[in-house]
């Protein structure tokens, strides 16, 4: 498993996703044809898949059997893959939205809310939130592992995960957070849905205590490095942009990696982050190294 092969693995998994997404989102001419027609825009509009990537490699690499993933095992990925897609897309949608964020471009595209209206890229993420554990649902693995997924899924998305860090971050304009509050907020707010999706892909492809212990802690590291990676990205895009040197959240007076650490740590933090992740998946052996890839690139992306 060589460092060369990552991005033909990483566009191949990808491609999965998206073939998946785009079978099992509801058909455009089924009614209420604008309402899917939205839901569709939402989800299909690029993406770095990064999420579903996760799952993939967390499921591969509990695999260790010389027979690999089972076709039902493979399907169950697809569809755990496509479900934290699902809740992803839904959560940018409504954060893009005039009471939250009020952006106008998403994926280099208009939003949901600009292309259509309000309350329909309201009902958007209202709808893809349960079709994401309508595809759980539908697993075809063991109900033990099923109930396992949509509890953690839950967890994630609602208000101790993602939905309270969300909270946390509109209640926060404007204040200032200590690191920690920073850190607990994000990893609510970003790292909950990503630790969801590595522990997910455990859990479908049935990961032993040794294998869960190990994502567990790979998911800690790789959720606070994704928004750290964001922060210091978004920082770096304005210092070239418009001269401003702390990004667009900072401008908003929102809170950030950077505006609390500076530039040179939180590029110290991220790089730490980054080996802490590769020395949890040790254990794991050789297949560990995809996780480890994995974790390369949400550190080191651009975009
Ligand atoms: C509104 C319920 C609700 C939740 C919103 C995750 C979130 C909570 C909002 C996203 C806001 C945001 C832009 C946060 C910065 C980090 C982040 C999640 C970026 C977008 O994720 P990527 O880079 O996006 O994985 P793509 O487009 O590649 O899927």
């Amino acid at each position: 498993m060589g460092q060369a092969d990552f991005p033909s693995w990483l566009a191949q998994h990808v491609q999965r996703v998206e073939a998946a997404l785009e079978g099992w989102l509801p058909a455009p001419d089924a009614e209420p044809v604008v309402l899917h027609q939205a839901m569709r825009y939402a989800v299909l509009g690029g993406g770095k898949r990064v999420r579903a990537a996760l799952v993939y490699a967390a499921g591969e690499v509990c695999i260790t059997s010389g027979g690999g993933l089972s076709p039902a095992q493979r399907t169950a990925l697809d569809r755990a893959a496509a479900a934290v897609e699902l809740i992803h897309a839904y959560s940018l949608v409504h954060d893009d939205l005039p009471c939250m964020d009020d952006d106008d471009l998403r994926r280099g595209r208009p939003t949901v809310h600009k292309q259509y209206d309000e309350a329909t890229a309201m009902l958007v993420g209202d709808a893809l939130q349960p079709q994401a554990f309508e595809l759980l649902a539908q697993m075809p693995i063991a109900p033990a592992l099923i109930v396992q997924s949509v509890e953690l899924l839950a967890r994630a998305a609602g208000s101790v995960g993602m939905v309270g860090g969300q909270f946390v971050d509109c209640v926060s304009v404007g204040l200032a957070l200590t690191d920690e509050q920073l850190q607990s907020m994000h990893a609510m707010k970003t790292g909950a849905m990503l630790q969801a999706s590595i522990l997910l892909g455990g859990v479908v492809a049935g990961a032993s205590s040794q294998q869960r212990g190990a994502l567990e802690d790979y998911a800690e590291a790789v959720g606070i490095a994704f928004q750290v990676a964001d922060d210091i990205l978004d920082a770096v895009a304005d210092t070239a942009t418009l001269g401003k040197t702390a990004g667009k959240d900072a401008a908003a007076n929102k809170p950030t990696y950077v505006t609390l650490l500076g530039l040179e740590t939180a590029g110290q933090l991220l790089e730490g982050l980054r080996k802490a992740a590769h020395e949890a998946v040790r254990p794991l052996g050789v297949q560990g190294a995809r996780l480890g890839q994995l974790a390369d690139f949400i550190a080191q992306r651009n975009h």
